[in-house]
């Protein structure tokens, strides 16, 4: 037979008090034994006991409560947050710590600090910890009446007419058990009429991807201008409800075939359930009794949607946001330096193919095979390599000079650019007879395929790519043989001075 709980109680109370009773008992006999024979040890006795049994009920209490399993909640709880988010936070804050590094590099100051406050606005996003919920979609499908309904009321202007909401709106929600704010903003819808309304698009675009979830609000079958965006958008990650508003303008029957559509449409990128059905705003109707009767919103699947995601989801929801933001920052900027780059290493190009095309013209080769080898100057190598951070020396700088110049000969490219200048001279010049400033412009030209096909290898690290050498070549020939090219660059050619005009009849052939 058990015991009661409460008599247990009851009986261990009763002894421990008689324990102690008895214990108080006894001190006081020691004490005052002791005080009547050695009366300055007494008091110190006594509390050097009173300590020892303090020690002896703490340790007692603290077995018992290890035995029993008090301490092991406290010692081994698990971490607040879980693990992923910590880590995708942090890969955020150093990937915005790298593109601040690079952001740096960029010599145009006006692109350079609108990069820079951007990388500070998802920084401060990121430090400040909301969610941005952002609602999106055409213009009427009910986007601010949504909010309206959420937040339970009338934060915004609804209307019929488009554009009603010029810019974002933003409401502050709070959720239970949700330890970040929750930002509501509302956009302009996309697909409006006039210029304005293209603006307005933009805008509403740019807070679309900067979302940490979105909602997508569409009032029949997706449209191809909404079917777009939003696979678009969901595509890049952008975490996604589709929600389908007006519901009650529709028949039942009507109203599940859209739903099941719409899931078949974005079931790629979004899930099943992430497919919604409201009335964020219900049209009065006229009951038999003629009557008018104004329903109320039915927003609740989106409200448990919401909620579950967020609850579920927000903490991933924000770090992948950042994330996202911040790596297009990086591509972003990475452009950017690679166009300026570029800009910076055709420049060199420029300069060489013509130093190269006088250096030839002046001292004329007899052996054509030579002309690659004199037309690729290692210092502009060089210089190419300073550009993209790459120090060559200048033995390293004549190795790849020596064997471009021999896969230029080799593959026949050398003979080729002679006939194809040769054609757009007499096509384009008409007072112009071949003379030996052929081999000068050859040069240049020359100079001007080896120096590309070196920007993509210093472009790509160092790298000719799968195809090698012979292929980067080849590709740079075929991409500076078009008619319009050869004239500009003949054009070049006369300005600076490499080809003249009416030069005397000196007859080249090989
Ligand atoms: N029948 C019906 N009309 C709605 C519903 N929600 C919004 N509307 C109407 O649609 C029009 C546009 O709404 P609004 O919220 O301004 O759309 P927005 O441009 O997307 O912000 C307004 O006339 C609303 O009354 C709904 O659930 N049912
Ligand atoms: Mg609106």
């Amino acid at each position: 037979m058990r015991f009661p709980r409460s008599w247990s109680i009851a009986i261990g109370g009763i002894s421990v008090s008689i324990l102690a009773l008895w214990l108080i008992n006894s001190l006081y006999a020691l004490y005052v034994q002791v005080s009547w024979t050695t009366p300055w040890l007494a008091t110190p006795l006594l509390i050097g006991i009173l300590i020892l049994i303090g020690i002896a009920i703490a340790a007692a209490v603290y077995y018992i409560g290890i035995f029993q399993g008090w301490w092991r909640k406290s010692r081994s709880k698990p971490p607040e947050l879980p693990k992923v988010p910590v880590a995708k936070t942090a890969a955020a804050t150093a990937n915005l710590q790298a593109i601040d590094r690079q952001l740096q590099q960029i010599q145009d100051e006006v692109t350079r600090q609108a990069l820079i406050d951007k990388s500070r606005e998802i920084a401060e996003n990121l430090a400040r910890g909301q969610i941005r919920v952002v609602v999106f979609g055409t213009g009427s499908a009910g986007k601010t009446s949504l909010i309206n309904a959420i937040i339970g009321r009338i934060v915004g202007e609804v209307g019929a007419p488009m554009g009603t909401t010029t810019k974002g709106e933003i409401y502050t929600l709070e959720l239970k058990g949700l330890d970040r704010q929750i930002l509501l903003i509302d956009t302009p819808g996309i697909l409006e009429a006039g210029t304005a309304g293209t603006q307005r698009e933009a805008i509403a675009r740019e807070l679309a991807t900067s979302a940490d979830l979105l909602l997508f609000v569409v009032d029949n079958d997706l449209r191809a201008s909404e079917y777009t965006p939003l696979m678009g958008l969901a595509a890049i990650g952008k975490r996604s409800l589709l929600i389908f508003n007006k519901t009650d303008l529709y028949p039942p029957l009507d109203r599940a075939r859209i739903v099941t559509k719409l899931q078949q449409r974005v079931h790629s990128e979004i899930e099943p359930q992430d497919v919604l059905a409201i009335a964020a705003n219900p049209q009065p109707v006229r009951l038999e009794s003629g009557e008018i009767f104004t329903p109320d919103p039915d927003i609740f699947p989106l409200i448990r949607r919401l909620a579950a995601v967020l609850r579920g989801e927000g903490e991933d929801l924000v770090a992948d946001n950042i994330l996202l933001q911040s790596q297009r920052l990086g591509a972003e900027a990475r452009e950017l330096i690679d166009a300026q780059r570029r800009q910076a290493a055709d420049r060199i190009v420029n300069r060489y193919q013509w130093i190269g095309a006088g250096v030839v013209t002046v001292t004329p080769l007899p052996v054509v095979d030579f002309l690659a080898t004199a037309a690729i100057n290692t210092q502009m190598i060089i210089e190419i390599g300073k550009i993209y951070g790459c120090d060559l020396n200048k033995e390293t700088a004549q190795e790849l000079a020596l064997s471009l110049g021999k896969t230029l000969t080799s593959l026949g490219i050398v003979k080729g650019a002679i006939q194809l200048l040769s054609t757009a001279l007499t096509v384009n010049v008409t007072t112009y007879a071949l003379g030996k400033g052929i081999q000068g412009i050859t040069a240049a030209y020359l100079t001007r395929i080896a120096g590309r096909s070196f920007i993509e290898y210093f472009h790509q690290d160092r790298s000719w790519g799968d195809g090698g050498m012979a292929e980067a070549v080849q590709q740079q020939f075929q991409l500076n043989r078009k008619d319009e090219f050869l004239k500009a660059f003949i054009q070049q050619a006369i300005a600076s001075g490499t080809v003249k005009l009416n030069e005397t009849i000196e007859h080249y052939r090989q």
